[in-house]
């Protein structure tokens, strides 16, 4: 696969760092390179010791490679190297070392609910995108107001939590705004989503996220799962409402030229060959 490249972006975002820049021939870390001498960085939120952060190296003994109590400290990837006592970026060199803005050291475990619906006409009938006379896709998509960009409403699995329930509580904090609403509109609203969320849906991609917050010693990684509502009578019926941590939230159609956060374009196109949908 290409380097990783959203990793490497000039500046560490919500920041003022630049990373070290890494040219594509020196990003694996086999390729010896003396010269690189990355800054640490770590996040003001990340060193206020949140629930969801690791302490610091040494004040603490995690134990990599492993479940680590209720931490997932495995990577998707394959076992991860160590370089004195930190977790290495199976990826390679990304500019940065620390956590950044990411709370775990090494492998941060994220999951993507990508729902989708067909497209239709007035009269309900699947629109054929002119050019590939494919019918297209859409997924719900929310605006990240961390930097704008759009991606699919993903999110952290916290602590000892199931995948298959991340997918479900982060579509509904992000896309449903469940957070703020009252106990009894959001038993109606679990109640609808959870049939569709009950399917075992299709497992797009299941690792690395080519994510700009990764540095040399944290990542993203993630679990991306296709909830499809073929017939577009359940989901598609939700009123979306954006919550947390985005900003807006739309159907969009699936098409390879709509620019999107992390390898979310790559889930995408993945979700469209599967469904023989437009890319
Ligand atoms: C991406 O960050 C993942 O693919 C997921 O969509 C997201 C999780 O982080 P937050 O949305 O919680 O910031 O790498
Ligand atoms: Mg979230
Ligand atoms: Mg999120």
């Amino acid at each position: 696969s290409a380097p990783h490249f959203k990793s490497r972006c000039p500046q560490y975002p919500g920041s003022k760092i630049n990373r070290f820049l890494v040219p594509d021939d020196k990003v694996g870390w086999s390729q010896n390179w003396p010269q690189y001498k990355p800054l640490s960085y770590t996040d003001p939120l990340v060193e206020k010791k949140p629930v969801w952060a690791d302490p610091e190296i040494g004040s603490f003994s995690p134990k990599f490679n492993t479940v680590d109590g209720a931490v997932d400290r495995t990577s998707f990837e394959g076992s991860y190297k160590m370089e004195k006592q930190k977790p290495l970026n199976p990826r390679g060199r990304t500019g940065v070392t620390g956590r950044g803005l990411l709370g775990r050291w090494g492998p941060n475990h994220a999951a993507d609910p990508i729902v989708t619906r067909w497209k239709v006409d007035a009269k309900g009938g699947k629109t054929l995108h002119s050019v590939s006379k494919r019918p297209v896709l859409q997924f719900v998509s929310i605006k990240r107001k961390d930097c704008g960009e759009w991606a699919v409403p993903g999110g952290m699995v916290d602590a000892g939590e199931q995948v298959s329930i991340t997918l479900q509580r982060e579509f509904s904090e992000e896309a449903l705004n469940s957070l703020v609403i009252t106990p009894s509109e959001k038993a109606k609203i679990s109640d609808r989503i959870s049939k569709l969320f009950k399917s075992p849906g299709f497992q797009v991609y299941k690792g690395y996220v080519d994510d700009p917050r990764n540095t040399d010693n944290a990542w993203m990684e993630t679990v991306a799962v296709n909830f499809h509502d073929d017939s577009g009578n359940s989901v598609s019926e939700l009123p979306l409402q954006a919550g947390d941590d985005a900003g807006e939230v739309q159907w969009v159609d699936v098409d390879s030229s709509f620019p999107l956060y992390a390898s979310h374009s790559h889930f995408l196109e993945l979700v469209a060959k599967e469904r023989k949908a437009h890319w």
